[in-house]
């Protein structure tokens, strides 16, 4: 199995996981990514069966939309039974960093309201300690050395992504070097700078199940 068809597998393992479900009054919320789109594009097969869906990217709207799915501002949507979305690594705690792509702090705010978070993802992203993918900090432009400066006090080589906007005109700083033994800890230090937006730990709020690709077959682990 390619990578690629491991994330079609784990969209579809999601797809089937929440059927069972969904009424004609479910809103999903969907996340980022290319296993996201993965997710999106099974999900779509089934738009008949739920109301509609709350975004967590620009990006995720649109091609949620270009499949006729019903797009809901996070604050109209009364309830939230399901997240789903892919991470740039896990533990086996289902701990995350997330945030490659960008779009944290929305995944963390859908995430946040999601009663169920259901994380998607190839094997590669299975770790034994989180810290190998550098950690994204998304950060207010002002802000971007002061939140540099202190990050590196925690022991961290911040480097600013050069050319990348958030959906909210944020900077993100990539943290490097930083092997996370206690995720709970530093995504509370890092909150505390001030200036820091949100940073890429899903640790307070960790995913609840996740459905990893595996060559031979879906693995879930909840
Ligand atoms: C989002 O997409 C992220 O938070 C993470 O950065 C990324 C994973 O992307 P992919 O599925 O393309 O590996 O879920």
């Amino acid at each position: 199995m390619t990578q690629d068809e491991m994330k079609q597998a784990v969209g579809q393992a999601a797809v089937e996981r929440l059927l069972p479900h969904l009424d004609a009054d479910s809103i999903v919320g969907v996340g980022t990514g290319s296993t996201a789109n993965c997710f999106i594009d099974a999900l779509a097969k089934h738009k008949l069966a739920f109301d509609g869906a709350v975004a967590s990217s620009e990006a995720t709207a649109e091609r949620l939309k270009s499949h006729g799915i019903t797009v809901y501002d996070l604050n109209g949507a009364p309830q939230l039974d399901f997240y789903v979305d892919g991470a740039d690594e896990s533990n086996e705690n289902l701990e995350l960093i997330k945030g490659g792509g960008a779009a944290l702090t929305r995944e963390k705010i859908v995430a946040a309201v999601a009663k169920t978070f259901i994380c998607i993802a190839d094997e590669s992203k299975l770790v034994p300690v989180l810290g190998e993918f550098p950690l994204p900090v998304e950060v207010i432009p002002m802000a971007r050395s002061h939140v540099a400066r202190e990050i590196v006090r925690l022991g961290g080589d911040p480097v600013y992504r050069e050319g990348c906007i958030t959906d909210n005109g944020n900077v993100i700083l990539d943290v490097y070097n930083m092997s996370i033994v206690n995720p709970k800890q530093l995504e509370a230090d890092l909150n505390a700078i001030v200036g820091v937006v949100c940073n890429g730990l899903f640790a307070a709020r960790p995913a609840d199940v996740l459905l990893l690709g595996t060559p031979q077959g879906v693995r879930t682990i909840e």
